[in-house]
């Protein structure tokens, strides 16, 4: 890049915000690395991994839950907002992290689960003791559907939960049912009550005057639910009905996160980060939910790129991916937010099979094709997240039996598959592999030694066997490795405008097996292609690209293009610049 950054002149005010060239960096507390041998990732666990952090270069540091919590969902089901689950350690030990990370130059944003609580949560104990109580409204209760009797099989709606079985928990003590569309651990909290609201944003003042950075916001579009909670479309084979239409970006969507703004983050909100994942969300309420000016979130989660390899939407269905789909659907967003808004960009997180194995090749080309999936996704416009073991290439896990897994989510499944939708074990087993996430949650490979480096102890869930060849130890100081990759990727969004303000342009969208888009600034272009297959192809692209600069590639001895089109091998990233 020459000294006088071309372009930069042109970026107004509003494009430097700061997360615009920032890189986050996804911590799932239980597998990062566990400190006292119990088994369980843990913050102590967090802090001696800092440096590994810091040279990776990652800005900001996105902790999934550490408070409080019966661990139903793994964190997901929160007891108490304002302590850290002894599994985890003590507030003592987080403000020590908080420390550690500031002093390093990142921030810290906390994982807000605030659609649900815990069941065990006072707030909820308090609902369910009486119809009476001062709390009952604070969740969703409902008596039995009109004319039947109380119990199961009489629930409000028909709505299924994520994990299986009605979105309904019949409680004896009063003869009604509360909604939970997570477990039945995590009953809905009713945001339409202003006193749930204020004590939400007390909550979460209380964190930002502790000194975190920001919030990543748990199915934050949940939140507002079209309070007549109708039946749901039950399509055939289905148990249950679909009761989203009527809680993903319901009627006060907006209105509630205007609110939470004004009163949490007003005053204090351009050093923070606060990013809303969003099932469901489409790319024109994405506008809405970010637009600088209308004061909600910084960016949102959306999933429609993570559900172009499954049959309508059900990751129990996995289907082959087509590069044309995923392109026209990345395509869309990054058009779609390219005036107002801004995107958030990932593969992977703790919710979705490991990026490598779901996008790339884990095998001959894993470490390639690893690199290269790094280089397409950082140079789009928007913020980069990198799930923590992304930067070494891990892989999804090969599990054997139903009791190698963990995840609530899959062991439901597989209970009611087995039941009462009639599948055998090893359909259902099949069925799971690609796309579960327990894929995401074996521990950070640290290296070759016994449980990978993770815990001296036993660990929680499987260590994958690849850790003897794919792990941190063996790639930190190889200049070569997917994990060095990563930190050029990250070294090139702080130090190339173009890269973190420029225009996005899609280019050959009908080529299945290549990724190719142009970034533009006035003055400074780069020209990114990838080669998304195990053989040779040929990138038509034009002819003003002969001879272009090559400022990064993902074979050691690429060189810039010769001829017209540009030749790419197995799984090869070329980024060119103009
Ligand atoms: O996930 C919400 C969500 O919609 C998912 O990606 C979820 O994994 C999927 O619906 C299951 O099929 C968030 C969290 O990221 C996830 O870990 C939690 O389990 C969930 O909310 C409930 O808090
Ligand atoms: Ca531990």
């Amino acid at each position: 890049m020459s000294a006088e950054a071309p372009g930069t002149a042109e970026i107004g005010n509003q494009q430097r915000e700061w997360f615009r060239s920032a890189v986050v960096y996804q911590i799932y507390p239980r597998s990062f690395a566990d400190s006292n041998g119990d088994g369980i990732g843990d913050l102590r666990g967090i802090i001696g991994r800092l440096d590994y952090l810091e040279k990776l270069g990652v800005d900001v540091v996105w902790l999934s839950p550490v408070y409080t919590s019966p661990q139903d969902d793994n964190g997901y089901d929160i007891s108490n907002y304002q302590d850290i689950d002894p599994v985890f350690g003590s507030l003592e030990d987080l403000d020590e992290l908080l420390r550690g990370l500031h002093s390093r130059g990142m921030k810290l944003v906390m994982d807000l689960v605030v659609n649900h609580t815990s069941d065990e949560h006072s707030w909820f104990v308090e609902s369910r003791s009486a119809k009476d109580n001062p709390k009952r409204d604070w969740y969703w209760w409902r008596p039995p559907r009109e004319g039947r009797p109380p119990g199961p099989g009489s629930e409000p709606n028909n709505w299924g939960s994520a994990f299986s079985g009605p979105a309904w928990e019949y409680d004896e003590a009063t003869g009604e049912y509360y909604l939970h569309l997570f477990s039945r651990k995590q009953p809905d909290l009713n945001w339409e009550n202003p006193q749930v609201r204020a004590a939400i944003y007390d909550m979460m003042n209380w964190w930002l005057d502790r000194g975190v950075d920001g919030f990543r916001m748990d199915v934050i579009n949940f939140i507002s639910k079209d309070t007549s909670l109708p039946d749901g479309v039950r399509t055939p084979g289905m148990l249950y009905g679909d009761g989203s239409p009527y809680y993903i970006c319901g009627p006060r969507i907006h209105e509630f996160l205007k609110e939470m703004h004004e009163e949490v983050f007003a005053g204090r909100d351009k050093e923070l980060l606060t990013v809303g994942e969003m099932p469901g969300v489409t790319v024109q309420d994405a506008v809405l939910f970010t637009d600088p000016a209308r004061n909600e979130v910084d960016m949102v989660f959306q999933f429609e790129h993570v559900a172009v390899d499954q049959e309508a939407g059900n990751k129990w269905r996995p289907k082959p991916l087509k590069l044309t789909e995923l392109k026209a659907s990345l395509g869309r967003w990054q058009a779609g937010l390219a005036d107002r808004g801004w995107n958030s960009l990932y593969w992977g997180n703790h919710d979705q099979a490991r990026a490598v194995s779901r996008f790339g090749n884990d095998g001959k080309y894993r470490e390639l094709s690893a690199k290269m999936l790094a280089g397409i996704l950082h140079l789009h416009r928007g913020t980069p997240f990198i799930y923590q073991g992304e930067e070494l290439g891990m892989t999804n896990m090969a599990f054997g039996a139903i009791s190698d897994y963990r995840d609530i989510e899959v062991l439901n499944h597989h209970r009611e598959a087995t039941t009462h939708l009639g599948h055998t074990d090893a359909e259902v087993l099949a069925a799971l592999a690609p796309l579960n996430r327990d894929n995401a949650r074996t521990p950070v490979q640290w290296d070759a030694t016994r449980h990978a480096g993770f815990t001296t102890g036993a660990p929680w869930i499987v260590v994958n066997p690849n850790a003897n060849h794919i792990n941190a130890a063996a790639q930190v100081d190889d200049s070569d490795s997917v994990y060095n990759f990563y930190r050029r990727m990250i070294e090139l969004r702080h130090s190339d405008p173009v890269v973190a303000h420029g225009d996005f342009t899609m280019l050959l969208p009908d080529d299945e097996h290549i990724y190719a888009f142009m970034r533009s600034l006035p003055g400074r272009k780069l020209l990114v292609v990838g080669n998304f297959s195990d053989a040779e192809h040929t990138a038509d692209v034009d002819a003003e690209w002969t001879g272009a600069a090559l400022v990064i590639g993902n074979y050691p001895d690429a060189g810039p293009p010769t001829g017209t089109g540009i030749r790419l091998r197995p799984w090869e990233l070329l980024v060119l610049a103009g």
